[in-house]
């Protein structure tokens, strides 16, 4: 397959997560539901599950594949849209997110029915049960790679930055880490909050094959996530826009965790289509 059809592959997908990602903040109503986040990452999403995480239904229960780990759980929109569209549940199940009894929770939940690997949402985890899991998969001599997202703001946590100076420790060339830099957080911008500096280079001093790229630019992310790294652990800080996608909350903090009112699901639906 040509590298243009698989673009054009992922751009599909993005475009149906695109759709179930508001179709699901909606049927949220009140509880309302974490879109801008959800939408920073969508390209990352689309490129991983398109091309390289390949999971299913049928392969899931085996653990000869690969892992993903959204760390930055509460973006579970862009998580559930893609298991939907993997098969592991309806996209009609989707209709039940935050619904009493529902196992589409605020926050991913480990359910190894519906493909989720390990439970997030508490922000800071995420990276070191990843290094776990790549340590443990070299052990057993094993192919499989483990990817996970991370936030910008939740780079906040000390916890992340134990999991960047002992990866390169092991030597964890089959982990790669995508860093959603939206340069915002649940209370402003990091900036304000606490600043990152410059994280590619901060990553790589401590021993990362670090890259910095345009995380909506899917031609880029195909090219790095097809980059091998030879025994040490990857990290893309991936430049992105939070609400990427939709006009009214592209960088536009109110929508980090809010209510889609019906008028804007509509306008939402609109643009969606003409993309
Ligand atoms: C340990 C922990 N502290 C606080 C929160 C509440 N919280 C939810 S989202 C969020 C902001 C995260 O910002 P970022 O990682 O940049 O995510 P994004 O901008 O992609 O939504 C916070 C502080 C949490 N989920 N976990
Ligand atoms: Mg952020």
């Amino acid at each position: 397959m040509s590298t243009d059809t698989k673009i054009n592959n992922i751009k599909s997908l993005k475009k149906k997560l695109l759709k179930n990602v508001v179709d699901t903040a909606y049927y949220a109503g009140a509880s309302s539901a974490h879109i801008g986040g959800a939408l920073s990452c969508i390209d990352i999403v689309s490129t991983l599950f398109t091309e390289f995480i390949k999971i299913n239904p049928e392969n899931f229960s085996k653990k000869d594949r690969d892992y993903f780990i959204l760390s930055k759980g509460h973006a579970c929109l862009v998580y559930y849209a893609v298991l939907a569209e993997l098969g592991f549940f309806s996209r009609d199940d989707l209709k039940s997110f935050e619904k009493t009894d529902s196992f589409l929770l605020g926050h991913p939940i480990l359910n190894e029915k519906y493909g989720i690997d390990f439970s997030t949402g508490s922000l800071g985890m995420g990276l070191s049960i990843g290094i776990g899991l790549a340590i443990s998969l070299k052990k057993k001599k094993s192919e499989n790679k483990v990817y996970v997202i991370i936030g910008d703001g939740e780079c906040n946590e000390g916890s992340i930055w134990e999991g960047m100076m002992s990866a390169p420790h092991f030597n964890l060339d089959n982990l790669t880490i995508i860093i959603d830099k939206n340069n915002l957080q649940q209370t402003g911008k990091n900036e304000d909050i606490m600043s990152l500096g410059d994280l590619k280079s901060k990553i790589s001093s401590f021993g990362w094959d670090a890259h910095s790229i345009d995380g909506h630019n899917i031609k880029d992310l195909y090219d790095i996530f097809s980059q091998k790294t030879d025994s040490k652990p990857k990290a893309i800080v991936a430049n992105t826009i939070k609400g990427k996608g939709l006009s009214f909350a592209e960088n536009n903090n109110k929508f980090h965790h809010t209510v889609l009112t019906k008028a804007l699901y509509e306008k939402a639906l609109k643009e969606i289509e003409s993309k």
